[in-house]
């Protein structure tokens, strides 16, 4: 029997990294050879939780051959994975997002559930079937439930998310948990030396509503100043990826987490109107105060899908 290989969305934030290592080891407690692969560099704040829990981060994926076995794990769509995924054999899907042009030629597993982190599914899935977890994966998933949900800031959060903490946390007693999504966030908003490009592609999802291709991302930060201060370059940034990626509409937001305000950058009048549409908001200096909508899945990708839905 061939390998499944577990990977997550080209773009990776720590929540599908995690799902990525969590999921593959649960294929394997059912008997499945399975492996997870990373398809991007770690961005800084997974980078700092694999440290801090010294566990090893999987294997960077050249690509897959035509027909390998595949599990999506946080992401399922297209425009957001491998790009042979048309020719390869798809058998699970582990997520949280909303479903796009989802198809396939057989049965397949599928478990979505709408709760604030993949990783909050994986530990039902555990607990259904009754694997254990070790004190180093339960540190990972808590730490992805907090990435996901800010800790429990984020208006995705569900009860589960804040039960599969407190049940995982009998295993990975971590005492503070507030200092502890502190110091993620700190290490994620520690963007010093990135260049504009890379900040602009830090957090992004691409995704199509019928013709339409939208770009959407964020940078969620403690300190929401140092990406607005970089604005001039940054929209200029913007405007050369959008022509490049022939895309719609493409905004960045920037999300002060622990004031929980997002400061959207946009490029162009064409997207400033747009963005006045949707959100109902006024933009000046290319800059639009999306006052609360601090989560990407809920308060933007939704809007922005119906808008273009209607067109
Ligand atoms: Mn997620």
């Amino acid at each position: 029997m061939s390998i499944v290989n577990v990977i997550w969305h080209k773009v990776p934030d720590t929540d599908s990294i995690i799902s990525a290592l969590v999921f593959a080891e649960y294929l394997v407690k059912s008997w499945v050879e399975a492996k997870a692969f990373r398809l991007w560099e770690l961005n800084n704040e997974t980078r700092f939780i694999f440290d801090n829990v010294w566990a090893d981060v999987p294997e960077l994926s050249t690509g897959f051959e035509a027909s390998s076995k595949i599990a999506l794990v946080d992401h399922n769509e297209k425009s957001q994975t491998v790009d042979n995924i048309d020719e390869l054999d798809l058998e699970y899907i582990v997520d949280h997002h909303k479903i796009w042009a989802l198809s396939t030629s057989k049965p397949i597993f599928v478990r979505f559930e709408n709760i604030g982190s993949t990783n909050t599914l994986l530990y039902k899935m555990y607990s259904e079937a009754s694997f254990e977890i070790s004190k180093t994966n339960a540190i990972l998933m808590i730490s992805a439930i907090i990435s996901d949900t800010l800790l429990f800031r984020s208006p995705t959060t569900t009860s589960e998310d804040v039960k599969a903490i407190e049940e995982l946390n009998k295993i990975a007693l971590i005492d503070d948990l507030e200092w502890y999504a502190l110091k993620m966030f700190n290490a994620k908003s520690d963007l010093w030396d990135i260049s504009v490009g890379d900040l602009i592609k830090l957090d992004y999802k691409e995704f199509d509503v019928w013709n339409f291709k939208i770009w959407a991302g964020t940078i969620e930060t403690t300190n929401p100043d140092y990406s607005l201060n970089r604005k001039t370059e940054i929209v200029s940034k913007m405007q050369e990826i959008k022509s490049e990626n022939r895309l719609d509409i493409i905004i960045l937001s920037v999300v002060d987490i622990l004031n929980e305000k997002n400061i959207t950058i946009i490029s162009d009048e064409h997207d400033e109107k747009i963005v006045k549409d949707v959100f109902w908001v006024a933009s000046s200096d290319n800059l639009a105060d999306l006052w609360a909508r601090i989560s990407r899945k809920k308060q933007i990708i939704p809007q922005l899908t119906e808008y273009y839905n209607k067109l």
